[in-house]
């Protein structure tokens, strides 16, 4: 066990499946400012520290846009506010979250997602995650926030 801890290692996912669970109805009890038991878009956003317009907005439907240039020319631009947009992507994900549907995270729905995420990076499936285990999910995350970036 090492004894140093950072914010950083505080982000981490904990160490067992066990330790899971509490964590999660833990993170879950302190994003749900109001109490009701759900997380809704504006909660969640906070939540992940997101801006809450990337949950909030209402989307287009084009994921692109014809713009034409004074000398005529077309051109083809991806859609601030499309589904291929930061927000688009956001949307998509909340919405593959939100298991029944209602428009608002559960605990089990946000549960189902933190189990899925640690048994991804619990490669040999034992319950427990490793120093090694931890370091590559790590990098993809960070991989992950990089596309997303990208995106937008
Ligand atoms: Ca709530
Ligand atoms: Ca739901």
């Amino acid at each position: 066990m090492v004894a140093m801890t950072s914010a950083a290692h505080a982000q981490q996912l904990p160490m067992t499946r066990e330790g899971l669970d509490s964590a999660v109805g833990q993170y879950f009890a302190g994003a749900d400012r109001n109490r009701d038991g759900r997380l809704d878009r504006a909660e969640t956003a906070d939540a992940l520290g997101l801006a809450r317009s990337l949950l909030t907005a209402r989307r287009d439907v084009e994921p692109f846009l014809l713009e034409q240039s004074p000398d005529g020319r077309v051109r083809l631009s991806l859609n601030a506010n499309g589904p291929l947009s930061q927000g688009g992507v956001a949307d998509l994900l909340y919405r593959a979250a939100d298991g029944d549907g209602d428009g608002t995270l559960s605990l089990a729905e946000v549960r189902v997602l933190a189990r899925a995420r640690f048994d991804a990076v619990d490669r040999d499936h034992d319950g427990i995650l490793d120093e090694k285990e931890r370091e590559a999910a790590e990098e993809q995350l960070n991989a992950a926030q990089w596309l997303l970036g990208r995106i937008s």
